[in-house]
């Protein structure tokens, strides 16, 4: 890959890394304050427990992953096409507009002008440059879409026949599918957050504004995980040293994503008032149709981890898992990933149930189960990538293997104690978004005591992790003086892309489905809430 482009996308990856630097760091802090252990004293820059919270959000969950996901699948897309990306230039246009948007955004957080938390729900009024930044992050993510979409245009000119790489294929599955999801987000602020910000308009109304958020929202979700499939199935295999078991059977876990992510965002409001109850049973119903892809994914998974063991020699039934190349920071980082995401998937079954989520609505529960799943599925795959994407782009080799190692190990325990921790206290009945140290009527709860010790000591093992993979960064980039010599990974199947049928490649098919599902899912609900459209003015309350 040219230096150029290696440039471009290694700057995707600095941003990405700097707000997580600063994102995560909150995360500590939130934690050990529900252990009861406040510092947010010693922090100069953050006015409340609230304002940390809103940086933690968006920048961990927005802009950590938007920037990654753009940089990896930018790389991705014409590693394995074998092409140059069809413009530079539209790639820092792309950039640009998301790192401005970043800083913009950020801005008004930092001064305290935005502590929305990173739903941004209205009434809660924030300050324009907060709306305007996250709408430029989002209108970038598009831009990036534009590109990857020409690059593969050109190849399919001179490949008329052939498959599309895996790889590149799931870069493209990405982005349409985030296309269409980012519709609602797109709408909601420029129609909604942006004028009701601006003052031109008396108010808004909050639960139309919620259903166009989570209308993104969910999908956001496959947004982040489907570039970890993309290198659980094209990559991980490889780095342990076997084959993909099925190349065809990847290709439609993928694509099932596309129609099937987008119509089940109602069953973030089964709380909601002003929504009727049989939309939100069917998204209830749609959610649980979204299993099938996962177990598929699951499964494909397994059966390639397997045969990578069996390649280096594993002979009885679990001796497989043992023989995997535990001690290669990358694979540890990304095997651990998927440990802690599949029992984040067993909380998700919960939180889709509509009886089950009425339990566990807002409570701690929640950010227990998105931290196994975007914190540590998502994250802790990202690091793992990172560890052969840095030395590749850099030509440096990585700083300290073994502290990589530790770092994998810290996360996966780490999280594991936290994880625990945030769950029991959500069954508990501990809110989430609450300054629990600071709430009188915890102390009402000597119950929760044990479980907000997790949370604590679990936040701590995190912070150390954390740490150790930041410092690995930019000992790499600034200490590392070795050449390094990296292969992308780049895995085989056992069953190849010349079994998959050519219509997976028919693109107006799968958008077309997934148009059509998603205006079954909320055309009636839309309309409903907007004849029914009641302003309420925008607060501010912090
Ligand atoms: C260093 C490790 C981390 C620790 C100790 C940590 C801790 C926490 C805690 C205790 C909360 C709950 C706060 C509350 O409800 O009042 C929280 C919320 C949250 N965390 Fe983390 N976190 C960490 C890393 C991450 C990562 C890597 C991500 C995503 C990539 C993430 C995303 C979020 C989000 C989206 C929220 C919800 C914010 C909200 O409700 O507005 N966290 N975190
Ligand atoms: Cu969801």
């Amino acid at each position: 890959m040219s230096l150029a482009q290696r440039r471009l996308v290694s700057w995707h990856l600095y941003v990405a890394v700097g707000a997580l630097a600063l994102g995560a760091s909150m995360g500590p802090l939130q934690a050990l304050e529900h252990m009861g252990i406040d510092l947010y004293r010693y922090v100069p820059f953050l006015a409340s427990y609230y304002q940390g919270l809103s940086l933690h959000g968006v920048l961990n969950v927005l802009v950590w992953t938007t920037f990654f996901i753009s940089g990896f699948l930018t790389f991705v897309t014409s590693a394995t096409l074998r092409r140059p990306l069809y413009s530079l230039r539209l790639g820092w246009l792309a950039w640009g507009l998301m790192t401005v948007g970043v800083v913009m955004a950020g801005w008004a957080m930092l001064t305290n002008q935005a502590t929305v938390l990173f739903t941004s729900y209205p009434p809660l009024k924030g300050h324009p440059a907060y709306y305007f930044g996250l709408t430029l992050l989002v209108v970038g993510t598009w831009l990036v879409s534009a590109n990857l979409f020409l690059t593969w245009r050109q190849w399919r000119r001179e490949h008329p026949t052939e498959r599309t790489p895996l790889g590149a294929f799931g870069a493209l599955v990405t982005f349409v599918m985030w296309d269409l999801a980012s519709v609602g987000l797109a709408v909601e602020s420029l129609l909604m957050l942006i004028p009701m910000s601006l003052g031109t308009v008396e108010g808004t109304d909050p639960v139309l504004a919620r259903a166009f958020f989570w209308f993104t929202g969910h999908p956001i979700v496959y947004f982040w995980l489907l570039p970890a499939y993309v290198s659980w199935y094209s990559m991980v295999p490889k780095q342990a040293g076997g084959k993909l078991f099925s190349d065809p059977l990847a290709r439609l876990a993928l694509l099932l994503f596309i129609p099937f992510s987008i119509p089940v965002g109602l069953h973030h409001q089964f709380t909601d008032p002003g929504i009727a109850q049989g939309w939100k049973m069917v998204h209830a119903a749609l959610t649980f149709v979204v299993f099938f892809p996962s177990a598929m994914t699951a499964f494909t998974l397994l059966a390639s981890l397997e045969n990578a063991g069996r390649a280096r020699g594993a002979r009885g039934w679990f001796d497989w898992f043992f023989r995997l190349p535990w001690r290669d920071p990358s694979v540890a980082a990304q095997l651990f990933a998927m440990i802690l995401f599949a029992l984040g998937g067993i909380s998700g079954i919960i939180n889709a149930s509509y009886n089950l989520n009425l339990m566990v609505h807002n409570t701690a529960w929640v950010p227990g189960h998105f931290h196994l799943t975007v914190g540590s599925g998502v994250t802790l795959t990202f690091m793992g990538i990172s560890y052969w994407l840095i030395p590749y782009l850099t030509g440096r080799r990585l700083w300290s293997p073994k502290a990589a190692l530790v770092q994998a190990w810290t996360w996966f325990i780490g999280m594991l104690i936290f994880g625990r921790g945030m769950h029991w206290l959500g069954l508990l009945g501990a809110p989430r978004r609450t300054m629990l140290g600071a709430a009188t009527y915890a102390q009402l709860r000597p119950d929760w005591a044990l479980p907000s010790v997790l949370v604590g000591v679990g936040g701590v093992i995190l912070a150390v992790s954390l740490y150790l993979y930041l410092v690995q960064i930019v000992a790499t980039l600034f200490f590392s003086r070795e050449p390094a010599q990296v292969e992308v990974p780049e895995a085989e199947a056992v069953s190849g892309p010349e079994h998959a049928p050519f219509w997976f490649e028919r693109w107006r098919l799968w958008v077309g489905a997934a148009v059509g599902l998603a205006a079954l899912g909320y055309v009636p609900t839309l309309v409903d809430l907007l004849t029914r459209f009641t302003p309420v003015p925008g607060l501010r309350v912090w």
